[in-house]
């Protein structure tokens, strides 16, 4: 896959992939519109992600980080040393060496991400800084299911799902998402999982809301890149990025708002805003140590030991079957 973001490219994508279209017509034509937060990723997007995990106010990152770096020792211990790394949403795999620094290093590596342009220069990055460690990019979209190479069937499976993306899902579709890494893990292994702990609203907000305006600027380059590659006409000045805390939900919600009427065209289709209206664009849910511990019950698993930092900002968990 060719997932550039030139216009000659965005065709080829967009042939490729020809979900995108169908998912923001029908995201756009509800009552209460939406877009799927997997799209926020293009090459530009993940580009501004990997900026906002170096923002003051956004705390995961680092937190993560430093829970992985702290307990190393004990983390690689759980995960042992016959197990493959299956890593869920892979990125620029940051954290990831913090964890292959701790690893006997002739393992096979696997990162599995949405944006392959992306995916593919940080494997090459870890080729020549792992020279022993057997690396086999997938480009998938995690969510949707996606079968791991057939040399990897029998060999015990580590699933490590850092940066909180867990929290990305509706909770029904987490448990779910659970479920399928359970299957992947039937040969032994385990998750190594990182999730946002619920906290004071405050801070919450502030994180998903940068004073830099970085999350903004994330947000509406996904009306950017429906634009660039379904032919749409946003005018970006016309819309705003909103984060807000939902109590009921223990969730973050991530919109993007209209500041006035107006028609907006997408190819040959047109949608009406009306100022205030918004689109929902991300949730990002926030559990209780206790809460994930049931949640990934309902898919089978056990947690075997749980890690969090002073101010219990964040946990990485290790489970089993
Ligand atoms: C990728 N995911 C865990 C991020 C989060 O915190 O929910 C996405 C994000 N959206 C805005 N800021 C960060």
């Amino acid at each position: 896959l060719d997932l550039g973001n030139t216009e000659s490219q965005s065709q080829t994508l967009e042939e490729q992939t020809p979900g995108f279209r169908d998912d923001v017509i029908r995201g756009l034509s509800k009552r209460e519109k939406e877009l799927h937060c997997k799209y926020l990723y293009d090459e530009k997007g993940s580009q501004l992600f990997d900026q906002i995990c170096e923002l003051p106010e956004y705390y995961p990152t680092r937190t993560e980080a430093s829970i992985m770096q702290q307990n190393a020792d004990a983390i690689g211990h759980r995960i042992g040393n016959d197990a493959v790394l299956v890593e869920y949403g892979s990125g620029s795999s940051t954290k990831t060496r913090l964890l292959l620094d701790h690893l006997d290093d002739q393992r096979a590596y696997l990162p599995v991400d949405i944006s392959d342009e992306h995916l593919m220069r940080t494997a090459d990055q870890l080729r020549s800084d792992y020279p022993g460690l057997d690396i086999h990019p997938i480009v998938a979209d995690f969510t949707a299911g996606f079968d791991l190479p057939d040399e990897f069937e029998t060999t015990p499976v580590t699933v490590y799902f850092p940066g909180s993306t867990i929290g990305n899902l509706r909770t029904d579709l987490a448990v779910d998402l659970l479920s399928e890494i359970a299957k992947q893990c039937h040969s032994g292994g385990g998750l190594l999982i990182g999730f946002d702990l619920d906290k004071c609203p405050d801070r919450l907000v502030a994180a998903y809301d940068d004073a830099a305006g970085v999350t903004a600027k994330f947000n509406l380059n996904l009306l950017s890149r429906i634009n660039r590659e379904l032919d749409g006409d946003f005018d970006l000045d016309q819309f705003k990025h909103v984060a807000i805390y939902s109590e009921e939900h223990s969730r973050i919600e991530i919109y993007i708002e209209s500041q006035t009427d107006q028609i907006v065209t997408v190819g040959d289709a047109e949608f009406s805003f009306s100022e205030g209206e918004r689109i929902l664009t991300e949730h990002s849910h926030k559990y209780s140590i206790d809460q994930f511990e049931s949640m990934a019950a309902q898919a089978g698993f056990a947690m075997d030991e749980c890690w969090t930092d002073d101010e219990n900002l964040f946990a990485v968990m290790h489970l089993s079957l």
